[in-house]
């Protein structure tokens, strides 16, 4: 530790550390707009300046060193003119349709402005000539919000080591997008949408489907079911000022029937689906000789990596679809004909913490017997922009269930938005219905929790097997690399977020320039919501769910049938 002062008072700071994180934990509020702890350091926009005794000019904060005996002001006359001034010239060319902006009272850049008080003033407004928006099925770019603080391009590198922006240009002219300024769709994106939740404005938002799914909600010739991922019910309620991690999923039924879905369901139901597929898949592997590892198939985003960086293992890749495909293609067999619906005539949202998920929603591979299994996604805090616009507040929402069949899940369905989820929930099945010593296991600690890559062996079959878990895509990467290298895995389980689907782009979104919904503590909050979902039920494993069971006697015969197959598997090619 060493001690410097800030404002005239003597302080302790750990060596090492910048100025403008010892200020943040000794109370001083010192703004800024770039600076992500950890992920971007760059030091550009320069709102966090301070007055350092024995320089003659201000420095930024967040990347001047501490030292021992420095002096630190942070608030003179010379520095609040100074801060005002960077914001005042930000906003001079940036779009200034606040009232109506998606962003509006959760835009960091609108409330640093009004911290450091910024006025419109000599400056103006006057936006690049060739401001544009730029949309694909899942993210949206508007260059007129962009304030070029990089975040968006330090996240896709530094954070998912991937690394789809860069700064254009020079000067007046500079932009961040792609290379040659590509469509999102055009690159290695593989549509996390981590920038969007790094993004301080709405520069970076997902794309919107809020009035198609009202379109559809006001079409009485439409049947209109939702399903919700299990990741929505311990997070949108961060979106109504609840404390992180508290589970809402009852509050969120009642809410969602009250905007007029007709069928409110779950994708828990069809993750139970999935481990049914999936055990089934990885003990037919094991007997036929491969191919193994035996790799998760069910985030989109690291589908698209694995489309981009490593299509030599495509064939690895699980055939089934994701729970939300399959709860899409199910909704519009087998529930249709129960309810004696023509699948034209109904219409599946999907509720996901993702914006990946937009992308995989419209994927050619995502169709059953002709028809897109899946119509719209909507994100977490799409959903809750639609539960405001009704008047509804989710915190005084009844208590109500969601509807049967297709409602019904495990623990282990609800803990797949963690990290090592998937894997746990597989791995329940797999030794229940293989026997052997371990049959009636049903927590594994060791693939649980926040470490990047995570491995565990156990006997499954009379064989010993290797599990690895990768959470984020630079830990995807450094496992991959570890399987080009020759390394051998039976099962592994990768999410191209970090933490799993409750880290994902979708997800609620703070204007606190600690940016908490980055981190893993954060996400990992989320996840004790769901672990304790899933310690509170009787049914904790996804081959008891009855639901699902009555699915295979009424409908697909058994996993892996041919009917199975045809609804609940795809095919990636590279
Ligand atoms: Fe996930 Fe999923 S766990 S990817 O994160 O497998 O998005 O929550 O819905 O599909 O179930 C996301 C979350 C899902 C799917 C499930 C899986």
């Amino acid at each position: 530790r060493i001690t410097m002062y800030i404002n005239d008072e003597a302080v302790q700071v750990d060596k090492g550390t910048n100025v403008l994180e010892a200020c943040r934990t000794n109370g001083y509020d010192i703004p800024s707009l770039c600076y992500i702890r950890d992920i971007n350091t760059a030091g550009s926009c320069r709102v966090c300046i301070v007055e350092i005794e024995g320089s003659r000019n201000l420095q930024a904060a967040c990347v001047y060193p501490v030292a021992e005996g420095l002096k630190v002001h942070t608030s003179t006359p010379r520095v609040r003119r100074a801060r005002r001034r960077v914001v005042e010239l930000l906003l001079s060319e940036h779009n200034r349709e606040c009232t109506t902006c998606v962003r509006s009272t959760n835009c960091e850049l609108q409330a640093l402005a009004h911290k450091v008080g910024a006025r419109q003033g000599k400056l103006g407004t006057q936006l690049r000539h060739d401001c544009k928006i730029v949309n694909n099925p899942f993210i949206t770019r508007d260059y007129s919000k962009c304030i070029k603080c990089r975040r968006c391009e330090a996240v896709c590198k530094n954070m998912q080591g991937i690394g789809v922006y860069s700064a254009l240009n020079r000067g007046y002219d500079t932009v961040i997008a792609p290379a040659f300024e590509r469509n999102l769709s055009e690159v290695a994106c593989i549509a996390c949408g981590q920038c969007v939740l790094a993004c301080p404005t709405a520069s970076l938002t997902e794309r919107s489907y809020i009035e198609e799914v009202w379109q559809a909600l006001g079409d009485p010739d439409k049947h209109v079911v939702v399903q919700t991922a299990p990741a929505i019910q311990v997070s949108i309620g961060e979106e109504f000022d609840l404390p992180v991690g508290t589970v809402v999923s009852e509050k969120m039924a009642a809410a969602l029937r009250r905007l007029g879905f007709d069928s409110v369901f779950s994708t828990d139901f069809a993750a139970d689906m999935t481990i049914m597929e999936e055990a089934g898949e990885l003990l037919q592997r094991m007997e036929k000789g491969g191919p193994l590892p035996l790799i998760s198939s069910c985030s989109p985003g690291w589908i698209k990596l694995c489309e981009h960086f490593y299509p030599e293992f495509i064939h690895h890749l699980s055939s089934c679809k994701s729970p939300m495909e399959m709860f899409g293609a199910l909704a519009k067999t087998y529930y249709a004909q129960k309810k004696g619906i023509g699948p034209k005539d109904m219409v599946v949202v999907g509720v996901m913490p993702c914006t990946a998920k937009k992308f995989e929603a419209a994927r050619p591979e995502m169709k059953t017997y002709g028809f897109q299994d899946v119509d719209y996604v909507l994100t977490t805090r799409e959903l809750a922009r639609m539960i405001k616009e009704a008047d509804l507040d989710l915190r005084k929402m009844p208590e109500e269930s969601f509807d049967q069949p297709l409602g019904l899940s495990s623990g282990a369905a609800n803990i797949f938005a963690a990290t090592g989820g998937v894997m746990e929930a597989a791995i329940r099945t797999a030794l229940a219905l293989t026997g052997g010593k371990e049959m009636g296991r049903l927590e594994f600690k060791e693939l649980r929790g926040i470490r990047g890559v995570k491995e565990a062996e156990l006997e499954l079959k009379g064989q010993k097997i290797r599990l690895a878990v990768a959470h984020g895509t630079s830990n995807a990467r450094k496992l991959m690399e570890r399987l080009k290298r020759g390394e051998q895995f039976h099962f592994i389980e990768i999410m191209a977020c970090a933490g799993g689907c409750v880290g994902g782009g979708g997800q609620p979104v703070t204007r606190d320039p600690e940016k908490p919904e980055l981190t893993l503590e954060h996400r990992s909050q989320r996840a004790k919501g769901l672990y304790a979902l899933d310690l509170g039920k009787e049914l904790r494993r996804s081959h008891e769910n009855k639901a699902v069971l009555q699915v295979y006697e009424e409908f697909l015969g058994e996993p892996m049938s041919k009917k199975a197959k045809e609804i609940l598997h795809t095919r990636y090619t590279a």
